[in-house]
């Protein structure tokens, strides 16, 4: 899943794909270097960033949606009415980072329209999730919530095999959190829908790698996407589709099947 922010302020490409023409062209490379899945996004989640009309968010990613007509989309929002213009236009995934917590109609749009959803954990909303996360155990505080908002989605109507489950690496965790999440990934994906993971470029990364920028974090992108794969995630975000995409490839080919013979999880 390649990334194309048509953001202002997001936190490692804000900026560069404001304006339609450059998000198009942007979504197009990706899909050449091999993505699967765009997720065009017009409201940056960064920590304490504020939110964004919906009109606003409409103007951001409705010319990008019609200029990569055609390709698989996914949406990453989490206004019903943002979801509704966007399945529209063509995508066939909806990213919600709050999981149906936000926007009352959201959970409608996605059981009325039929298209996949991914539910995010995350701690609060973007504005404070980074103030002081605590957790009794991370991962089995996540896998309660994924799992219960993954019962809310069923009871709202989506369907359950229409529904992809994310830790949400970054939202509301320390780095210790993020590290737990990964080393334990294999106990979400036991839930029994796909794993979608974001690490890309993200801050914990840098300061793991003893304080690395943005633009530096693409050896610790792709080591937390091989080690995420290997234990069963099946959806990569990430920011840089191609080095990403060899390394998975390199994993597929090196991770041995299940004894029964059978692919260890299952792929989206
Ligand atoms: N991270 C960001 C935005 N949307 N969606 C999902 N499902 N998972 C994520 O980890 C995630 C997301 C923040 O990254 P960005 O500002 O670079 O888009």
């Amino acid at each position: 899943m390649g990334v194309v922010n048509v953001t202002p302020d997001s936190f490692s490409d804000g900026g560069l794909f404001l304006e339609p023409d450059a998000a198009i062209a942007h979504g197009r490379e990706l899909l050449a270097e091999g993505a699967d899945i765009l997720d065009v996004g017009g409201a940056s989640t960064r920590p304490g960033a504020e939110p964004v009309s919906q009109h606003e968010e409409l103007r951001r990613v409705l010319p990008v949606l019609d200029g990569l007509a055609g390709a698989r989309v996914s949406i990453d929002t989490t206004k019903a009415a943002v979801a509704r213009a966007a399945i529209d236009a063509g995508a066939g995934i909806v990213n919600d980072v709050s999981a149906l917590r936000f926007d009352p109609g959201l959970a409608g749009v996605v059981a009325e329209s039929g298209v996949t959803c991914v539910l995010m954990h995350m701690l609060g909303e973007p504005r404070t999730m980074q103030r002081d996360p605590r957790y009794k155990d991370v991962v089995g505080d996540v896998k309660a919530f994924l799992e219960e908002r993954l019962g809310f989605a069923a009871a709202q109507g989506v369907a359950e095999d229409r529904v992809w489950l994310d830790p949400g690496i970054g939202f509301g965790k320390t780095v210790e959190h993020n590290l737990e999440l990964l080393r334990r990934l294999d106990e979400l994906t036991a839930i029994g829908r796909p794993v979608v993971v974001g690490t890309s470029r993200k801050s914990f990364l840098g300061k793991l790698a003893g304080g690395r920028a943005e633009d530096e974090r693409l050896p610790g992108t792709i080591a937390t996407n091989v080690l995420a794969y290997e234990r069963g995630a099946s959806v990569f975000r990430v920011h840089d589709v191609a080095p990403v995409v060899d390394a998975l490839r390199v994993a597929a080919a090196t991770v041995r099947e299940a004894p029964d013979g059978r692919a260890r999880s299952s792929r989206a």
